[in-house]
């Protein structure tokens, strides 16, 4: 399959075992006004997640999207997509100019200030199969975010803006954890959405 070549690939962020991209000016997405888009246009949700054996409800929402058929275990429960919206397919299609594959659905997380985050993990479901290539896009306020070495602990530290893209790929899941530090200093809301393909 050929994917025109949109932009120069920066250097991974990441010393070895596996490749983190960033595209710190992917200039389709860095009007503010995306930001707005993506709040009112999608059907966020509160975040739930099994803990102890009991459902527990996040501050953060999400929203899952993609083709009616990708079906996804997160946080211990199976989730059932909602179909595309324009702005999502928009998104996608750039992402996957770049990433050099495709992706069949999106999770979509709202962040509302500082407050809200998402600890170390990986996302090493195994519907994503052996060496998942995902694509992050990043809206609103600018947020501090960190890869950790699985057996070294080597730690890299880097900033998401508006608008930028982060691909992971290779081992990155396999071999690196992430993790969206929560700050007091931010009080802006965030939107990230992560492009994945679910094998079915
Ligand atoms: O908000 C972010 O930048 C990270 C989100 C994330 O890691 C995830 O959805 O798996
Ligand atoms: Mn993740």
């Amino acid at each position: 399959m050929g994917f025109p070549a949109i932009m120069n690939a920066p250097n991974s962020i990441l010393p070895h075992d596996g490749e983190a991209l960033l595209f710190s000016e992917s200039a389709p997405f860095s009007d503010p006004v995306w930001l707005d888009r993506l709040l009112d246009s999608l059907m966020w949700t509160p975040d739930t997640v099994i803990m102890f054996g009991k459902l527990r409800e996040m501050r953060r929402k999400s929203a899952w999207y993609g083709d009616l058929d990708a079906h996804y275990t997160y946080g211990g429960i199976k989730r059932t997509p909602l179909p595309w919206t324009p702005e999502l397919l928009q998104i996608k299609l750039h992402c996957e100019a770049i990433a050099e594959t495709t992706f069949n659905s999106v999770l979509c997380n709202l962040y509302h200030d500082g407050n809200d985050g998402m600890g170390w993990h990986a996302d090493n479901e195994k519907e994503l199969g052996p060496n998942p290539v995902i694509a992050s896009v990043s809206f609103g306020a600018e947020r501090p975010f960190a890869f950790k070495h699985r057996i070294t602990k080597q730690r890299i530290d880097i900033r998401l803006a508006h608008g930028t893209i982060l691909i992971m790929k290779g081992k990155c899941q396999e071999s690196w954890l992430h993790s969206l530090p929560k700050t007091v200093k931010v009080m802006q809301p965030r939107i990230n959405l992560t492009f994945r393909n679910i094998l079915m």
